[in-house]
């Protein structure tokens, strides 16, 4: 059995308060080790760290900064194996999907590396002569990480590696359930001679690690993943103490399939993106808005390929469908589909606690199918976060794009069509931070932004250069080499 202690200054070290909670396989239910819970004091430290090496890290040249950073890649690919299983084993994602994430990670310490030679701002003409203006980008100070569970790398990389090669420090509280894949992670910047103190990790709960992370005057900016309800709180918060705030939040992700689509093609992209992860993805699918005459047919092809899905120990490279995180949320999603017998949806198959799960054992919920849903259901408008789809039912574009932007969320859409006069309508007016033509609603690549629009989030983007504008600030410079008083706007008028 592993202890998963916190990073404080370079120091692995477990918290001063004694507690540990379990870390579970939520495949086997397998004990894999335990984890420290963190004080608010553990907190206190990480941020004097984080604000002590700020101090000497934003003198660093960024491509010397980058330089640790493609350490950080090169290690984490060396390690890729190691770390996928280690995701699996805790997270419970199927191996194949966690070598994915890992290698998320990896494309996103390359790239932002690269960002240390470029990092660009503006040089742009002055009004007045003998006058140069530019503006430049320098770092906030101390980031405050709040991650979560279902891409723990991943998105931990999004937010650190940025933060890192603009200049700042970091304090990053993992989520409890996989502290094991973060200190993995933070032992590759460790190795890569990263300088003590600008990466710290603290483990411990969202009430007392991540409020404490929120409040604390130290702390610049919070970039935060997780629920709706959680970032709303953080975003209170911290707008009152007029912290910088970059939350990505809930998806009620949607695939369109037109009546001129592919319809293998939408079938592969529909149960890749709603029934991969378990449905654990913020970009899940968990609503597909079919045509009329196309619905019945993509309901038999859909009920065929689900009858296939292999369900079990992500570990096994046959399985396809790993457990869900946790009891409580097998017990969420199962809630959700009573919900949606309630409300009149027609169930075509799923619906239960798979038979591969015991109390003791794994949490499986079997690949679920809705049809004759209507949007203003719940099932069809709130975040269910596990293998639950369902099937709406229209007869044009434009009331597959009404519906489609009808939810509270934006993150991300897809439409299945072969017209492209119709993809190039859908591109302008689906109303969400992502959008793919001919592909499922899942697939983000790191070198563009990540991130939705109304409930989603508050603006910002995670990964992609539109990072740096969550870790940087801008700083516009004026040098006058005229020699004298020069007043813009007055004296050239
Ligand atoms: C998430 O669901 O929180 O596009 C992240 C994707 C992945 C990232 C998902 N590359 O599904």
């Amino acid at each position: 059995m592993k202890t998963i202690v916190n990073y404080i200054n370079g120091e692995w070290k477990a918290s001063s308060s004694g507690k540990f909670e379990a870390v579970r396989n939520p495949a086997t239910g397998e004990t894999l080790g335990e984890v420290t819970q963190s004080t608010k004091e553990e907190v206190d430290l990480a941020v004097q760290a984080a604000v002590a090496a700020q101090k000497l890290w934003r003198l660093v040249p960024a491509p010397e900064r980058a330089d640790v950073l493609y350490k950080v890649a090169h290690l984490l690919k060396e390690r890729k194996e190691e770390l996928a299983r280690i995701l699996t084993s805790e997270m419970g994602k199927v191996i194949a999907e966690a070598r994915g994430e890992v290698q998320e990670a990896i494309d996103m310490a390359y790239y932002m590396a690269g960002e240390g030679r470029r990092l660009f701002g503006d040089t742009v003409p002055s009004e007045l002569r003998d006058k140069f203006a530019m503006s430049i980008r320098v770092p906030v100070g101390v980031a405050g990480l709040i991650t979560p569970w279902n891409f723990p790398i991943a998105i931990a990389s999004w937010k650190s590696l940025p933060a890192l090669v603009a200049g700042n420090a970091v304090v990053w509280k993992p989520a409890t359930e996989t502290p094991m894949i973060a200190a993995e992670f933070v032992k590759a910047y460790e190795d890569a001679g990263l300088p003590k103190g600008l990466v710290n990790l603290v483990h411990g709960s969202g009430s007392v690690v991540g409020s404490a992370i929120v409040d604390h005057p130290g702390i610049d900016l919070i970039s935060f993943t997780g629920s709706n309800e959680v970032g709303k709180r953080i975003n209170e918060r911290a707008g009152a103490l007029l912290k910088r705030t970059s939350l990505e939040m809930g998806g009620k992700n949607a695939v369109i399939v037109m009546d001129d689509a592919d319809l293998e093609l939408a079938v592969d992209g529909i149960l890749w993106s709603a029934y991969g992860t378990s449905g654990q993805r913020c970009t899940a699918c968990s609503r597909v808005i079919a045509h009329a005459s196309v619905k019945e047919e993509l309901e038999r092809r859909l009920l065929e390929r689900i009858a296939r899905l292999k369900l079990g120990n992500g570990l096994d490279e046959s399985v396809q469908v790993g457990p869900v995180i946790n009891r409580a949320s097998l017990e969420r999603i199962d809630g959700y589909v009573r919900l949606g017998l309630e409300e009149g949806a027609k169930l075509l198959c799923g619906g239960r606690i798979a038979a591969e799960s015991g109390p003791e054992e794994g949490h499986f919920y079997a690949p679920t199918l809705f049809t004759d849903v209507q949007p203003e259901m719940r099932i069809a408008s709130e975040e269910i976060f596990g293998p639950v789809v369902s099937i709406i039912s229209v007869h044009s574009l434009e009331d597959a794009v009404a519906i489609n932007n009808a939810v509270a969320f934006g993150l991300s859409s897809s439409i299945f069509t072969r017209d492209i006069n119709r993809a190039y309508r859908a591109m302008r007016d689906l109303d969400t931070g992502i959008v793919y033509v001919n592909a499922g609603t899942t697939g983000a690549e790191i070198h563009l932004p990540f991130g939705g629009t109304k409930g989603t989030g508050n603006g910002h983007r995670d990964s992609g250069v539109a990072s740096l504008d969550v870790y940087t600030e801008w700083k516009s410079i004026y040098v006058d080499y005229s020699g004298k008083l020069q007043r813009a706007q007055i004296d050239n008028y």
